[in-house]
């Protein structure tokens, strides 16, 4: 059985995007091998965020993966800054990526553009090695992602080969795997751009009331055509929330085409809402009575315990591959 990675940055509050994009995949993909699923509090540095910030959103994430149904006697829980292994291989592996490999990151083109060059992070640049160390550290061949993280696997892909024709077969290729519908949940103010962390307006919060979640998704914007039909270019809005649906219900788009024909978008919206107040509201209560019960630090040291052991090992391998290591 193959190992499984993946992880989330707790720069914000998990979004229904992270939610269908990312963690119900964990869930599905974590009796399949040994899985690896970690809070990437070193990547939630690469932008300004508060300490205390940084600190309650890496706990927060663990018990929101617990409350959607991660079982930590599978699945590997864990903080990326407590294996020091990320680290010390994404130093080595920054030197088999290249400058113009890194600037044509959508994700570091979109966060920087509005920066002046002097104010951008030499971590936001270098993002895709310290992810690149993530991946390969497990061995791992499966990483389950949202669409957005595809091009750095792929990044990741490329060092694989690079490294392993120089060094010899030392690196696990790895491949990310998409979800067949909702690998991208736009935002529901604007259903032209990706529903975000760090983009309040157009996001559901794992973390929102009953209330809200009705009131966003009743306000999300839709288009003039009336009619609940999948088109991404003509009516993006009504397509994003047709994605939602679809890949809550399991439903396909000609069912809920057919289910709403005829109907207007406030009956299709208020259908919506109640599909993501069903698969949130139960979750919700879990996550209050994890957070309650103290369990998430005990669940993080067993992770991080079985991870160190995984990654040291890796990073040896790698340190003798390169001439590193003479114990
Ligand atoms: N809108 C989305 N639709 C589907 N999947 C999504 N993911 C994120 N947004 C969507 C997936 O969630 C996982 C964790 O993402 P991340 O926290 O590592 O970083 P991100 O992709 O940059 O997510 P955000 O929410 O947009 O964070 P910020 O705002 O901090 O940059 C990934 O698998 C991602 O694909």
């Amino acid at each position: 059985m193959d190992n499984i990675l993946s992880g989330i940055k707790p720069t914000g509050q998990l979004t229904l995007g992270n939610y269908i994009g990312a963690i119900k995949n964990f869930v599905k993909v974590q009796n399949e091998g040994e899985s690896f699923l970690f809070i990437a509090d070193l990547h939630a540095l690469t932008l300004p965020i508060e300490p205390q910030t940084l600190h309650d959103n890496s706990r927060d994430i663990a018990a929101f993966y617990l409350a959607a149904g991660l079982n930590p006697e599978k699945a590997n829980i864990f903080l990326q800054s407590d294996v020091a292994a990320h680290s010390e291989l994404a130093i080595i592996l920054q030197n088999y990526l290249y400058m113009g490999e890194l600037s044509r990151m959508t994700q570091f083109k979109d966060k920087s553009a509005k920066m002046k060059e002097e104010a951008i992070g030499l971590g936001l640049f270098t993002y895709p090695v310290l992810m690149a160390a993530d991946i390969v550290l497990y061995d791992s061949k499966r990483i389950p992602v949202g669409e957005d993280q595809v091009q750095h696997v792929e990044l990741a892909r490329d060092l694989v080969k690079r490294f392993n024709n120089r060094y010899g077969e030392t690196l696990v290729m790895p491949k990310a795997e998409v979800a067949k519908v909702g690998a991208r949940i736009m935002s529901l103010s604007d259903p032209t751009k990706k529903m975000s962390k760090s983009d309040p307006k157009g996001d559901v919060y794992l973390k929102d009331s009953v209330d809200v979640i009705r009131k966003k998704i009743m306000s999300a914007v839709t288009d003039m055509e009336a009619k609940v039909h999948y088109d991404v270019e003509k009516q993006p809005g009504v397509s994003n929330l047709m994605t939602i649906m679809s890949s809550l219900t399991g439903k396909s788009f000609e069912q809920i085409e057919k289910e709403f024909e005829g109907k207007g978008y406030g009956d299709f919206k208020r259908a919506v809402a109640d599909v993501v107040i069903a698969e949130l509201a139960p979750f919700k209560e879990r996550y209050e009575q994890i957070v309650k019960s103290g369990k998430v630090d005990e669940v993080l040291a067993k992770g991080a315990k079985r991870a160190n052991e995984i990654a040291s090992k890796t990073l040896v391998r790698v340190q003798k591959a390169v001439g590193l290591y003479h114990k």
